[in-house]
């Protein structure tokens, strides 16, 4: 199986998940994209009755071509359940998520659930976590300083560029920087010193936030929690 057929076997799979009457989170992605097809599918054909809470324009857009009746994060009392993508997850369920530069509203969405569920192929599970490059959400107004405070750090950071060669605009107007760590011996301590940089906005390590995660396999797909 290719790798789009596992991301379409683990959309799938967490669509038959979802409860009539519920609220869901919809993630970022194109594994996501999946997911999201395959509820159009439910509400239309078995008339389920969900109301979907986005995380990035793009996913609202495709949610509403679905179907699928949405309202923001600040219209619901809380999320049942959010499904979401991620770049890279390690033994202990920690995770690198923001490679769709979606990260920040999928913070928000992911902390006002009641549960959290990603879905991946074998290809994002890691032991350790920094092989894929951390995305930080920036405002634009100092994020030169930032930049160089990361230089500094040894972050080897880069700026999320558009296909033209320009800084990438994130659905709220700020710009990503993305660190090249290769390895994050101590997750908690790099959010920590991140978040306490003036001008960042917010960064691409989920931790503590998942509860189950379904990982497409050539022998089906394993639902871990
Ligand atoms: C989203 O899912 C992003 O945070 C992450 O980058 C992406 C994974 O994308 P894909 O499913 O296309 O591999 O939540």
């Amino acid at each position: 199986m290719n790798q789009n057929q596992l991301k379409q076997q683990v959309g799938q799979k967490a669509a038959e998940l979802v409860e009539d009457q519920t609220i869901v989170g919809l993630g970022t992605g194109s594994t996501v994209r999946y997911l999201v097809e395959a509820l159009g599918k439910r509400v239309a054909e078995e008339k389920l009755n969900i109301t979907g809470v986005v995380t990035s324009n793009a996913t609202a857009d495709l949610a509403q071509k679905c179907g699928i009746k949405l309202k923001s994060v600040d219209e619901v009392e809380q999320i049942d359940m959010t499904i979401d993508g991620a770049d890279e997850i390690s033994a202990d369920f920690q995770g690198i998520k923001g490679g769709g530069a979606a990260l920040l509203f999928e913070k928000i969405v992911a902390t006002n659930s009641k549960k959290n569920v990603w879905i991946v192929d074998q290809s994002k599970l890691k032991k350790q976590l920094g092989a894929f490059p951390l995305p930080v959400e920036v405002i634009p107004y100092g994020s030169q300083k930032i930049f160089e405070r990361f230089q500094q750090a040894g972050y080897q950071p880069t700026f999320r560029l558009t296909a033209d060669q320009q800084k990438k605009k994130t659905d709220s107007g700020n710009f990503i920087i993305d660190l090249h760590l290769q390895q994050i011996e101590n997750p908690q301590a790099l959010a920590t010193k991140l978040i306490q940089q003036v001008g960042v906005v917010e960064h691409g390590l989920f931790l503590n936030l998942v509860n189950t995660v379904i990982v497409g396999t050539p022998t089906g797909p394993q639902v871990i929690t």
